[in-house]
């Protein structure tokens, strides 16, 4: 069993309330991207609170794990994730994205206190990461690089000079994640732009793949473990997740891309979230 069952319940409690916080913000925001927000959350929330080597009061701390959310549109399901890990008050998040906030649409490292990279042009997360990863491997420090990739994000050419520079310079200690919901910003992946096989792409790039239901901490968790193991090949989880995984009306839905709710919706939202938790 790669988590007991405290830490599994332990997770899946994080989980809850980061949903329940992801909703909240989107309705004090006045619109944020949920869809994405909510498929992403398990892959965030098993790697802030289970195996990121971090110090929430020393948010600089040379030695961390680092994480860069590729796909930076997800901010507003990043956030709640930093708030509840200690970074900074959620009290803040009700003014998210107002004028003002520290927290725009997308995230900005010199505000946000936890962050490693500033994103929201597709396609440059990777590459960052590759960066950093470099790096690590460079002064032979052991902290390991994190990075999460939307799958419409994968449309962008610079994702494929990253993989590719990966793989050539033996970054083991890279792990990617996939947030392989199918749909991005105006429909289905693969009408919009085929990905399929998706695993054969990054396997032919130099990448080792596993796949998992980024839903699932046990095999979320047992994939990451695996990647650990790595020396010099970088790993790829893809992660197949539901987009606004958790608020029923959303799921699966591509006009919950991007959205806004008002007092009734968000409601909804919160109450059908505690029905998957078992909360209501
Ligand atoms: C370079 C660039 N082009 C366009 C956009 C606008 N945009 C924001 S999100 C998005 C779709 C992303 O889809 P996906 O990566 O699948 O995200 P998810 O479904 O996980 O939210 C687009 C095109 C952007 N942020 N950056």
């Amino acid at each position: 069993m790669v988590l007991t069952d405290k830490e599994l319940k332990y997770l899946t409690e994080t989980a809850w309330k980061i949903r329940r916080s992801i909703v909240q913000t989107t309705y004090w925001a006045g619109g944020g991207h949920i869809g994405g927000g909510l498929s992403q959350t398990d892959i965030l929330v098993i790697l802030y609170f289970h195996f990121m080597n971090i110090d929430p009061k020393n948010p600089g701390w040379e030695e961390r794990d680092r994480l860069v959310l590729s796909k930076g549109h997800g901010g507003v399901g990043y956030a709640p994730v930093l708030a509840e890990k200690g970074y900074f008050s959620g009290e803040l998040l009700k003014e998210f994205n107002h004028t003002g906030s520290p927290f725009g649409m997308h995230l900005d490292r010199l505000k946000v206190k936890g962050l490693d990279a500033s994103t929201g042009s597709l396609g440059h997360g990777l590459p960052i990461a590759v960066g950093l990863a470099m790096g690590a491997k460079l002064q032979k420090r052991p902290w390991r690089t994190y990075c999460i990739m939307g799958d419409g994000e994968l449309a962008e050419g610079s994702i494929w000079e990253g993989a590719m520079a990966a793989s050539h310079f033996k970054l083991g200690n890279l792990i990617g994640f996939i947030d392989r919901n199918r749909h991005c910003i105006d429909g289905c992946t693969e009408e919009v732009m085929a990905l399929e096989p998706i695993s054969d792409k990054w396997a032919s790039f130099g990448w080792t793949v596993l796949e998992v239901d980024g839903h699932d901490f046990l095999q979320l968790a047992e994939a990451i473990e695996k990647a650990h193991l790595s020396l010099d090949k970088p790993t790829v989880v893809i992660c197949h997740t539901v987009k606004g995984k958790g608020v029923d009306y959303m799921e699966g839905k591509p006009e919950w891309h991007y959205g806004g709710l008002d007092t009734k919706m968000a409601e909804e939202a919160l109450l059908s979230v505690d029905r998957l938790y078992g909360k209501a």
